[in-house]
């Protein structure tokens, strides 16, 4: 028996840029193509198949023939959902997939006197799969504390699959992140296929193992950065990673502190070469600007330099770039959403008000702004209302 287990693809992120959103698709094809050849009886999948529960038709087109190339080489799916594909009214592109035969949701939960069961899946091969959906927030750690244990006496190899983070075993940059106790984990199983934590782990776990396969495409800046991607076969009870480099990338880290946003620019220009060629380039700006704003930095010229050298896209991070005279407001994450915006304006208006009552009037736009358009009324009726309105607030006529 030899199978593949993934997890996190998230197949349709980075919807909103031109170049990666097809990175995570490609790396699923080239995933396809090596369990084709590698000839694996099955592929679990565990968790965040897709980024959200009803991804675009470009993205599930290429998902379903991907699937397709699978189901004619009689290789079986069996999926869980995960926080980003999991819908708890159930309508999650995956059931509609499952009702064309081109996967298994194998998370088969019964809810009973307040204890969860689980339902086996059989494979052909013999192997028996059981698993638990994961959900934001950790959500789902009910089901393991209610979780009925006599799937530990089922006979056979047995394959438990879920997608939570362990708290005995997170990564540091994940500390805060919901998670469930190893113990929580019904015992008794020859293989359990983890998903969720976007770092790659073999944990040993009550005489089996516990493993973490990571995104099979990085799914954020961070995870670019380290470009660390791809998924394990495990044959005879042996695991075997195999990495993924769908993209190459380089990085250009600057430090910001004390420079004026041309010299930071200059900068980084100066590390644009054809190194960059075919590569995704990732530029990080962090530090407090002499003088200026971030927005000041020209990522226009920056991206044209880029592209001129062949670069496959430009990507920036400039999270903790700061302006010298904007300095950062630090809020209470307690308070509400009103009394968040109204600390923020109070705060920056200490660094000096640009016109007379300027809180009032901030306050006054926000509210105008975030009026949506009144039933029956026309767009070009609701764009004058709002220009009245705001002309009002400036007291201008
Ligand atoms: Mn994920």
């Amino acid at each position: 028996m030899k199978f593949a287990h993934m997890a996190d693809l998230h197949l349709g992120s980075w919807s909103n840029h031109p170049v990666l959103r097809e990175m995570p698709l490609k790396a699923f094809k080239k995933a396809v193509d090596i369990c084709l050849d590698e000839a694996v009886d099955f592929v679990i999948i565990a968790g965040d198949f897709f980024d959200t529960s009803i991804p675009g038709i470009d993205v599930m087109r290429s998902a379903v023939s991907q699937l397709k190339r699978l189901h004619d080489h009689d290789v079986r799916v069996y999926v869980v959902t995960g926080s980003h594909d999991f819908s708890p009214s159930g309508k999650t592109i995956i059931s509609v997939l499952e009702e064309a035969g081109l996967l298994v949701n194998i998370a088969k939960m019964k809810e009973s006197n307040s204890k969860i069961y689980l339902d086996f899946t059989k494979d052909k091969t013999g192997a028996k799969l059981c698993g638990i959906v994961g959900r934001r927030s950790s959500l789902e750690k009910s089901f393991f504390e209610r979780l009925d244990k006599a799937i530990e006496k089922e006979n056979g190899y047995k394959i438990f699959v879920f997608h939570s983070a362990l708290e005995e075993y997170k990564p540091k940059h994940l500390k805060d992140m919901p998670g469930i106790s190893c113990n929580m984990l019904p015992k008794g199983f020859d293989y359990y296929a983890a998903g969720h934590v976007h770092v790659r782990n073999v944990i040993d776990f009550d005489g089996s193992k516990i493993v973490y396969p990571g995104p099979l495409f990085p799914a954020n800046f961070q995870e670019l950065e380290k470009n660390e991607a791809g998924f394990f076969i495990v044959e005879n009870g042996k695991e075997k990673y195999v990495q993924l480099k769908t993209v190459e990338v380089v990085l250009i880290d600057i430090d910001a502190d004390g420079k004026t946003p041309g010299q930071v620019e200059d900068e980084v220009m100066s590390h644009i070469d054809k190194n960059a060629h075919n590569k995704v380039v990732l530029v990080r700006i962090r530090g407090t600007l002499a003088d200026g704003k971030p927005s000041d930095i020209d990522f226009r010229s920056i991206a044209n330099e880029a592209e001129k050298n062949g670069a496959l896209t430009i990507k920036r991070n400039i999270n903790k770039l700061k302006a010298k005279e904007l300095e950062e407001v630090k809020v209470d994450e307690h308070l509400s959403v009103e009394e968040i915006e109204s600390r923020v304006i109070k705060e920056h208006l200490e660094n000096g008000e640009t016109f007379e009552n300027e809180e009032d009037i901030i306050h006054a736009l926000m509210s105008l702004l975030s009026q949506e358009k009144k039933q029956g009324e026309t767009a070009s009726v609701f764009e004058k209302r709002i220009r009245e309105d705001a002309k009002k607030i400036f007291c201008v006529e």
